[in-house]
């Protein structure tokens, strides 16, 4: 009981030295929230640091010794007005912060290099390169792949084809719903080359938990050759499953357009397998 009671003073600490063990985002858009994440945290810390040492010494300084009834304070304005207005300039700064990192978090650049349209279904995803001639189609038996050039940043045209699904990489701090007859646009720039994995993060039916895929991003070049070998070997989509922002005739009908620092003739690119405009 004695060496709990010592230990007590730790458990602040212990949970401030928790916090602050948060995952760094692999993306420019979910360091925003990560930084986000820390300024609430420290403020947190802050406010409780307040409020432990002040109860603590209330109770020490003002506990009963005697039955005299000890002096009794009615008001204090000034204490009321700063007990007030501080935890409401907390309140506003941190939801102004909020704003602005919603701002960049869900910004989508006009010009993005790449777009690609994912649609959720029971139970995988697909991936459409909008003009590029690619669909990448999990099967169930291995998560599909989301490859993505590191470093350019890449739009994002989410849809589900049937029930509530929710596109979510734990490391890019990010997630959004994947609503049937909803579009959901965001865009998100992958900071180094590496390998993430994602997954379906609302209960959507019995293989919920097959609904994984993995995030890949490589070098801008490596990028462009796999497009290439992609197209080669004739990536096609599921018959029936279609992203509804796809089908639109804006999105990429006819051949593979250029990605900006593509080369004027891709090394063992032909002509596309298949075009996500042709997608029934
Ligand atoms: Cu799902």
């Amino acid at each position: 009981m004695t060496r709990l009671r010592r230990a007590l003073p730790l458990l602040p600490v212990a949970a401030l030295a928790a916090g602050g063990c948060m995952p760094q985002a692999a993306t420019t858009q979910g360091q925003a929230t990560f930084n986000l994440y820390q300024v609430f945290f420290w403020a947190g810390g802050v406010v409780a640091a307040i409020v432990w040492i002040l109860t603590t010494v209330a109770v020490l300084r003002y506990r009963r010794r005697s039955d005299a009834l000890p002096s009794q304070v009615r008001e204090n304005t000034r204490l009321e007005f700063a007990w007030t207005a501080l935890p409401f300039l907390t309140v506003a700064g941190l939801s102004v912060l909020t704003l602005l990192t919603l701002s960049t978090v869900d910004a989508v650049p006009r010009d993005t290099p790449l777009t690609v349209h994912v649609l959720a279904f029971r139970w995988s995803w697909q991936f459409t390169y909008q003009g590029q001639g690619v669909v990448v189609t999990g099967d169930g038996t291995q998560p599909p792949e989301l490859v993505l050039p590191a470093g350019q940043t890449t739009e994002i045209v989410l849809n589900s084809a049937d029930v509530i699904h929710s596109f979510w990489v734990p490391d890019f701090l990010f997630k959004r719903d994947a609503i049937p007859g909803v579009t959901n646009r965001f865009a998100f720039t992958v900071k180094q080359p590496g390998t993430w994995s994602g997954q379906c993060a609302r209960y959507c039916g019995l293989y919920h938990d097959q609904m994984t895929f993995v995030v890949r991003a490589m070098p801008a070049p490596q990028f462009l050759a796999w497009l290439a070998a992609q197209r080669a070997a004739g990536s096609s989509p599921v018959p029936g499953l279609a992203s509804p922002a796809v089908a639109s005739p804006a999105a990429g009908q006819g051949g593979p357009s250029p990605l900006p620092g593509a080369p004027s003739s891709t090394p063992g690119a032909s002509s596309p397998a298949s075009s996500p405009g042709s997608v029934p």
